[in-house]
């Protein structure tokens, strides 16, 4: 069981020889942020660390390759001359010298023990120094033998919380996020495509189903016969490759040093489609695949279709789904949640594309914690091919990220009105993303609100209210008359902070009775609002906008993100806001002091 615990991400890095991507150094600078934390450093440069890292992870440009292009890094959000020096030394280096000196410091496992709730950076130095517990192996035997609870400030009962924790621990499987195996998806496609004698390579698996978080990366490599074997012993001296898991002569599996497990088959042409189908998945809706099959006295499997041993198809996915007499389902689909019904009586949904979206209803600026200025913003959503973008600064509460009060609004509003005199093609909304209040007033007075184009509220803190009282507090607040659009519905970091407790059928009940809309936040942390609730927003006739909530004007390539999950909650074009034209969103969003 312990074993397990060992090839966690943050271990495997001690494995990296030359970081590549943005996702690598991320990993580097929240090392350093752990051992800095258990230090008793300064909080504000730990924060600096762990906010680089986050901002690392997600965008969606590789540093290295602006490094090459002599750009210069302190434009990204976050990036001063320092850390703009340690991202130069690690891509060139492959090694972090802080890192380094920390890493004499303190032993290289120990930030390993953070990952135990209830474990925080100060008890696991006094773990350290008064039982030596450095690994977590040592820290479950310490708490198997007792040892635990003699230590000040520990006791009998964190002994065995400290227990369960990591047995549950040990259970867990590492999935990593959507973006972030991107980032090690994209290289790897385009390292086996340049492999003589490759015709095609595709991701296939939760990947491609645009799952939220993936386990491992399925890549399917299309070959000629002769160079299949050839490609895989490519594939495994791949030079991110730490750990090669087996290789035969169509298929391997290896370890990136992110940790990241990358399963390859190679097939022919010929079987193409039904190796995809196979591969992507769900398990579960291809075992209901497979049965529609045997119903119609056919096999699939990831080779063809065949009527006893004729193929009678493979080739592409349409033709292995035409087999059992369905209609091509987009892969976003593919979870056995009425799909298959929806596909043999011709009631698929016409899925959302990104390309049907016309703006952006949720976006920063340096006014707050944004990093670019309205003007930027603006042109960076006109070249995107925007035909509006809100504006929507944190409101007074948010103290930490310099929320507007109603004088700032105001002067922001008059900065807006003059942009868009003077801009072409892109239109900017008025608008803030206001704080809800624990009791569900808005942040700022109506006096403040009157002139915004549209409302966007969010709620920021008490995110432990009961699920009565959260649920309560949100429909206080789209009770406000000025109230457009709820933005992150339900709070969820991904693998960071569970969603809020809220009765969200209610919630979107009471915004269809108010005219308001809910919001499918696309930054790739969040992707909220989840898939099933998209579906039930959907079923209640309550539109949805899926933003960006971008702080640079990098993050607009965010909304791929939300457009995957709109596809799994099988939004169409017509479910969502921000695919209307201005003149039509201004009729939807507008409002009047009742
Ligand atoms: P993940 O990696 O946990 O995020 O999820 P997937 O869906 O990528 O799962 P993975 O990598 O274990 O397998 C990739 C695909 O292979 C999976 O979506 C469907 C197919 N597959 C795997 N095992 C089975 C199986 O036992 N039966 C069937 N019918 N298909 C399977
Ligand atoms: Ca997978
Ligand atoms: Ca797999």
């Amino acid at each position: 069981m312990l074993i397990s615990l060992c090839s966690d991400a943050n271990v495997v890095y001690w494995g990296i020889r030359m970081p590549k991507h943005n996702a690598d150094i991320a990993v580097i600078f929240e090392e350093i942020a752990d051992l800095l934390e258990i230090q008793g450093a300064n909080p504000f440069r730990i924060r600096a660390y762990r906010n680089a890292a986050r901002m690392l992870s997600e965008l969606p440009r590789e540093v290295s390759q602006m490094l090459e292009k002599k750009e210069d890094l302190t434009d990204l959000p976050g990036i001063g001359d320092d850390l703009a020096g340690k991202i130069k030394e690690i891509v060139d280096s492959g090694h972090c010298s802080l890192l380094d000196r920390l890493q004499t410091e303190l032993p290289p496992a120990i930030t390993e023990l953070l990952k135990i709730p209830g474990l925080g950076p100060k008890r696991v130095k006094s773990l350290y120094h008064d039982l030596d517990v450095q690994t977590i192996e040592q820290l479950y035997r310490a708490a198997r033998d007792g040892r635990i609870r003699i230590l000040p400030g520990f006791g009998e009962k964190t002994e065995t919380n400290i227990l369960q924790a990591i047995e549950a621990h040990a259970n867990q499987t590492q999935r990593f996020k959507l973006a972030v195996a991107g980032q090690y998806a994209e290289a790897l496609e385009k390292f086996l495509q340049a492999i003589p004698g490759v015709l095609t390579v595709i991701v296939a698996g939760s990947y491609r189903r645009m799952r939220e978080t993936v386990g491992d990366l399925d890549m399917l490599v299309v070959s000629s016969v002769s160079a299949a074997s050839q490609v895989v012993q490519r594939f495994i001296t791949y030079e991110e490759t730490v750990e090669i898991l087996s290789a035969g002569t169509i298929r391997a599996s290896i370890i990136l040093a992110g940790g990241l497990q990358v399963d390859l088959r190679v097939v022919k042409e010929e079987s193409y489609g039904a190796a995809l189908h196979y591969f992507t998945g769900s398990k579960s809706h291809n075992i209901a695949i497979r049965r529609m099959a045997q119903k119609h006295g056919l096999k699939i499997n990831e080779y063809g279709v065949f009527q006893d041993k004729t193929r009678i198809a493979g080739e592409t996915e349409a033709s292995v789904y035409a087999a059992v007499g369905l209609a091509y389902i987009p892969p976003e689909l593919r979870e056995n949640r009425g799909e298959i019904a929806a596909a043999s009586t011709g009631q698929l949904p016409q899925l959302v594309e990104q390309t049907d979206l016309r703006g952006d209803l949720h976006a920063h600026t340096q006014a707050t914690d944004g990093h670019h200025s309205l003007r930027e913003m603006a042109l960076a959503g006109k070249a995107y091919g925007f035909e509006y973008l809100a504006i929507t600064e944190h409101s007074r509460r948010l103290t930490f990220a310099h929320g507007l009060d109603g004088a700032r609004l105001a002067q922001q509003c008059d900065e807006i009105d003059q942009l868009n005199a003077e801009l072409t093609g892109i239109t900017l909304l008025k608008s803030i993303e206001v704080d809800i209040l624990q009791d569900g007033n808005l942040d700022l007075p109506d006096s403040a609100l009157a002139r915004l184009d549209l409302v966007v509220g969010a709620i920021h803190s008490h995110f432990n209210l009961s699920r009565a009282k959260q649920t309560e507090r949100i429909l206080r607040a789209m009770h406000h008359p000025y109230f457009t659009l709820l933005a992150h519905p339900t709070g969820r970091l991904i693998q960071r902070r569970d969603p809020y407790d809220v009765d969200m059928l209610r919630i979107i009940r009471e915004a269809k009775h108010r005219g308001c809309f809910l919001e499918l936040n696309a930054h790739p942390e969040r992707l909220d609002l989840l898939d099933t609730h998209c579906q039930m927003a959907k079923e209640e006739g309550v539109l949805i906008s899926i933003n960006s909530d971008a702080h640079s004007v990098y993050d607009f390539s965010n909304l791929r993100f939300g457009v995957g999950q709109a596809r799994r909650g099988w939004l169409e074009k017509c479910n969502v806001l921000n695919t209307r034209p201005l003149s039509e969103l201004r009729l939807l969003i507008h409002r009047t002091m009742s």
